[in-house]
């Protein structure tokens, strides 16, 4: 009789233990909503009663009541939703929704600046991953560690042999970052998202001007997101070889290293192969870095120079170079070591050609660029990703339309009709229904660094808005950062640190092997990927649901630098447009 009551006891307590935890069948952004954007949150529970109410943080009172959509089937997994829309309702404050059938939400801010702290933690992130340098407790907190890699002895890997530089000479190429969760250093992966975080600071330079991200560079004149883009750009230098002009294709081991911290690999590093994606990759970065870094002169006296020579000089190796390819596998059979970290390897590179000849142009006004802007220029728009770099290009001739129309032959409008249209086109479908966002409407989407298709669509969608100043972009690219703080089929905010339900089993050797419980923050995880090429168990295996946070998984859950880039573009730019969203909520 004891023992009933005992476990009677224990199933009440039990059961008002589960009544107090938030629901996780109500997805939503974890960080909340700008007061005058759109507000929607989608219920996944089985059960849909109908109607939904806004309840204060204490869940005394009851400020808003609506009726939830009938329920609908998402088409890349089998999830029924409900949408409960409370645009109308844009008081300021901390709330949370409840479902009758479904419980109640995680709470939530209704803020002027709702994505002020992911779009600081984005940025900081890149502080954590420096390499060459310990990584201080002023700065990081508990996350503080020794620095690794020094990467002063490099040896040139007999793949990228010379005359002047033999196999087996040591060559100095310190710091950078690390590239992903991996302990290596790729000039592709850096191309792309140096030219991200770059941009946003050419689109939105007063908000980025005051984004201070206490590194140890903060208050010395000049903006956070351009000292932290400078530690990489460095690095870059470092692998250009001055006695010709080409850029070796990464800095890396043989093999990736165990997931230990920096301070215990020792492993011999390499610099691999020259390639022509890595030397138009560097001369499109450093040619968009010297016209930046023209604004910092009196600080930064003759870097733009120097990063403009070093394009150039790319430049010319690629000229002279015009198709080597990096592929691993046949260098592997050339070579020894073999080499089996990151590929980044490409075998259609007018993407590159396009990108570099545009930052050239941009930058030096030289009318031989256009050449090969018109030979290599796309026929379409598409979703920027390493291996595709073709709309950086357009969006730098565009950013610069008014210098650059004086070329008629470039067809500036032509190049932003296409950029117009690839937002157009995401937006004309009518995004994902099931989750009311743009990302997630074709199955395309969800490949590896998924999330980072969602950012770049988030990217596309704001030059849009910059272009034609149709405000509906804004909203559209907003759908984008709720789905990946939360709005979406695993009911996971994708970014480590942020909202109330992230990822704390990241595939990442700083937050895997510091012994630190909680990862290093403001790292957005790879996403939903059914390719599940990492072989790790997944509960849930279909395309918007293949996302699972174990330390295992590198397809679904590792972190990379290019996928962070434009986390940290929309993040900033939706801060810096959010008084822009006032027209889409009807009072
Ligand atoms: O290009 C094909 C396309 O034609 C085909 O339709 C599609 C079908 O799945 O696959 C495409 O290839 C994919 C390729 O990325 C380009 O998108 C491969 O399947 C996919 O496996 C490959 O994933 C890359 C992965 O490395 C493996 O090479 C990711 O994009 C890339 O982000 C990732 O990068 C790694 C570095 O190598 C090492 N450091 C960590 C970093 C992040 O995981
Ligand atoms: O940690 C590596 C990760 O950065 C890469 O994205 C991934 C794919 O190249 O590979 C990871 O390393 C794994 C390796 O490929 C296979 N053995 C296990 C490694 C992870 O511990």
């Amino acid at each position: 009789m004891a023992r009933t009551a005992a476990t009677l006891l224990f199933v009440m307590v039990w059961l008002s233990f589960l009544q107090a935890q938030p629901s996780t069948n109500i997805q939503l952004n974890q960080a909340g909503f700008y007061t005058h954007a759109p507000k929607i949150a989608v219920v996944t529970s089985p059960a849909q009663s109908g109607i939904f109410y806004l309840l204060s943080a204490d869940k005394k009172d009851t400020l808003y009541k609506g009726i939830l959509s009938a329920p609908e089937n998402s088409a890349y997994s089998s999830t029924a939703t409900s949408i409960a829309d409370f645009s109308a309702f844009s008081a300021a404050g901390v709330y949370i929704l409840f479902v009758p059938d479904a419980g109640y939400s995680y709470p939530f801010n209704i803020s002027n600046d709702i994505h002020r702290a992911l779009s600081a933690a984005s940025l900081k992130s890149y502080y954590y991953q420096r390499m060459s340098m310990p990584i201080l407790p002023q700065y990081a907190g508990k996350w503080a560690r020794a620095g690794g890699h020094p990467d002063k002895e490099v040896l040139i890997h007999p793949s990228a042999a010379s005359g002047k530089r033999p196999a087996h000479t040591v060559i100095s190429s310190p710091g950078g970052w690390y590239d992903a969760g991996d302990y290596n250093k790729y000039i592709v992966n850096s191309g792309i998202t140096m030219c991200t975080l770059l941009t946003a600071y050419e689109d939105f330079p007063l908000y980025f001007d005051t984004l201070q991200t206490n590194i140890p560079e903060t208050g010395n004149g000049l903006p956070d997101i351009i000292n932290e883009t400078l530690y990489n750009l460095r690095w870059m230098l470092t692998m250009q070889d001055p006695n010709d002009g080409g850029v070796y294709h990464k800095c890396t081991n043989a093999a990736f290293d165990k997931m230990i911290m920096p301070a215990g690999c020792h492993n011999p590093r390499y610099v691999v192969q020259k390639s022509t994606a890595a030397a138009l990759d560097f001369a499109a970065v450093m040619a968009q870095a010297s016209r930046i870094l023209v604004s910092f002169k009196k600080q930064l006296p003759g870097l733009n120079d120097s990063c403009l020579h070093a394009a150039q000089y790319a430049w010319h190796w690629a000229k002279q170079n015009p198709a080597v390819l990096y592929d691993q596998r046949a260098m592997n059979a050339l070579y020894q070591p073999a080499v089996t970290t990151g590929a980044y390897g490409d075998n259609n590179i007018k993407d590159e050609w396009f990108w570099a000849a545009c930052e050239l142009l941009a930058t030096t006004g030289k009318e031989a660029y256009i050449q090969e802007i018109l030979h290599y220029r796309p026929a379409v728009a598409a979703i920027p990703s390493w291996n595709n770099v073709a709309a950086l290009g357009s969006y730098t001739l565009l950013r610069y339309k008014n210098t650059l129309s004086k070329y008629r032959q470039l067809n500036l409008p032509a190049i932003e009709q296409q950029v117009i249209d690839l937002a157009g086109s995401l937006v004309g479908n009518g995004g994902n229904r099931a989750f009311r966002t743009i990302m997630g409407q074709s199955k395309k989407d969800f490949i590896w660094g998924s999330n980072a298709v969602a950012m770049n669509q988030g990217i596309v969608l704001i030059n849009a808005y910059l272009l034609t100043k149709d405000k509906h972009y804004i909203a559209a690219a907003l759908t984008n950062a709720d789905y990946i703080m939360g709005r979406n089929a695993t009911g996971f905010c994708f970014v480590t640190g942020m909202g109330s339900r992230s990822p704390v089993h990241i595939h990442h050797r700083l937050s895997v092997a510091d012994g630190i419980t909680q990862p290093i923050p403001g790292l957005l995880a790879g996403g939903p990927n059914p390719g599940m090429q990492d072989k790790c168990k997944y509960v849930f295996t279909e395309p918007e649901t293949a996302y699972t946070d174990t330390d295992c998984s590198y397809a679904s859950n590792e972190t990379a630098i290019n996928w962070n880039a434009p986390l940290v573009y929309v993040s900033g730019a939706l801060e810096a447009l959010q008084y822009e969203l006032a027209y889409s909520v009807r009072k």
